[in-house]
């Protein structure tokens, strides 16, 4: 037998009296802590366990910032925040203060795009050229390749193809919507015809930017997308919640040509949700496939609003296109060195109805070719891009020092 000492019971005792105690009173805690440490521009996701029939979040100087239940704090002032959740409830009110401290990030953010989360382009005479496709390649790999053209300092164009092509991208942190200010840019690669720059148009492809808050926290895309209103959004041949599919070639299409540099009029079909339908043509510029080779399915849809043709025939006999801008808010749309042209703010996003949308920042941006037009020998309308800047994150020095200094 085993000698136990007489404290060995009194513990067991105890444990036994205090389990019990657990069991009929269990700890019920808020799941708000007193003090959150996080980084600038950082979701930190806020979830009271506590229900009641209405919530107030506020800072503690009783400015409201939700009545949701759950509350996403986001800022990127440095500093203590102080902030207050009241649970209001005729039985079980709860009042709750708390501190979320913003600190500088511990490694430096990039301006600049850091993740490629999907690229689905549109057929077209720069598809699996720009990126290039190689055998073996897969819609992941396709992203991985549109990122390492467009992500940091790369400068790399890719193409969406025709109407309806798109990528998302996002950042190292989230873009916060600083009021008043545009937040975001990007590049492309519009150019005014030289001859007459005052009228604004040359080669311009404008896409639509969309944006997107990453309101259950879980780091993917899969959040409501709202679109930035650029210029054309209340023009009347605007057509919004608009869908078109393309139909990869068929084996057994007639091929014939048209003029000298179309040598395959019913290349891809497409069909839309207007009941129209008309054709990417091949032309004799380009010789690879046009039709997305990492995708498996025979066809594909693509929706979003689209915009009214931009391009003029100038010539008459379809051998001088000018492809006129339009007056904001969309990419490709203007030359690179027009910074103002090529920048967005997040203020400008509305949902499917075109109401106003506030959100505090975004973590996706969606860039969608938003024409759907062809143009003789130079082909497709498509947007191009090669890559994009949070305005809000300085981008260091620019002048070096003066070595005579
Ligand atoms: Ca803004
Ligand atoms: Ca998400
Ligand atoms: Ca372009």
């Amino acid at each position: 037998m085993i000698y136990r000492p007489t404290y060995y019971y009194t513990l067991l005792l105890i444990t036994l009296l205090m389990s019990s105690c657990q069991s009929e009173l269990p700890m019920v805690s808020l799941g708000i802590d007193e003090t959150y440490h996080i980084a600038r521009m950082q979701k930190l996701l806020l979830q009271p366990a506590f229900t009641g029939h209405q919530y107030r979040w506020s800072t503690a100087d009783g400015r409201l910032l939700s009545t949701d239940r759950d509350y996403i704090f986001l800022s990127d002032k440095e500093g203590r925040h102080n902030l207050v959740l009241d649970i209001i409830d005729d039985e079980t009110p709860y009042h709750h203060e708390f501190t979320v401290n913003v600190m500088h990030e511990e490694i430096e953010y990039s301006p600049y795009i850091s993740h490629v989360y999907e690229y689905r382009p549109a057929p077209g005479q720069f598809i699996n050229e720009m990126p290039k496709y190689e055998p073996g390649d897969t819609e992941a790999s396709m992203a991985q390749k549109a990122e390492d053209c467009i992500s940091g300092k790369n400068d790399i164009m890719i193409s969406l193809g025709a109407y309806g092509g798109y990528v998302t991208f996002g950042f190292d942190h989230t873009v916060i919507n600083v009021p008043g200010e545009k937040d975001f840019r990007i590049w492309g690669n519009a150019f005014y015809e030289l001859l007459n720059p005052e009228k604004k148009g040359g080669s311009c492809e404008p896409g639509i930017v969309w944006v997107s808050y990453d309101t259950n926290c879980n780091g993917l895309p899969d959040d409501p997308w709202y679109e930035l209103a650029g210029s054309h959004y209340y023009n009347m041949h605007t057509k919004h919640n608009y869908a078109l599919t393309y139909h990869a070639p068929d084996p057994d299409r007639k091929i014939y040509s048209q003029g000298p540099f179309i040598n395959d009029v019913e290349y891809i079909r497409w069909t839309d949700s207007n009941d129209s339908t008309g054709y990417i043509h091949r032309n004799t510029f380009h010789s690879q496939d046009y039709y997305p080779k990492w995708l498996d399915e025979q066809s594909y849809t693509l929706s979003g609003s689209c915009l009214p043709r931009n391009a003029y025939d100038t010539s008459g006999n379809g051998t001088y296109y000018i492809l006129q801008s339009f007056d904001w808010g969309y990419v490709d749309n203007h030359p690179n060195d027009l910074a103002d042209l090529n920048s967005f703010d997040i203020s400008w996003a509305v949902d499917n109805d075109g109401n106003k949308v506030h959100l505090p920042g975004v973590d996706f941006i969606r860039v969608q070719t938003g024409i759907n037009q062809y143009c003789g020998w130079i082909g497709e309308t498509s947007t191009e891009l090669s890559k994009a800047a949070d305005l809000h994150i300085n981008t260091g020095p620019i002048i070096p020092p003066d070595p005579l200094e």
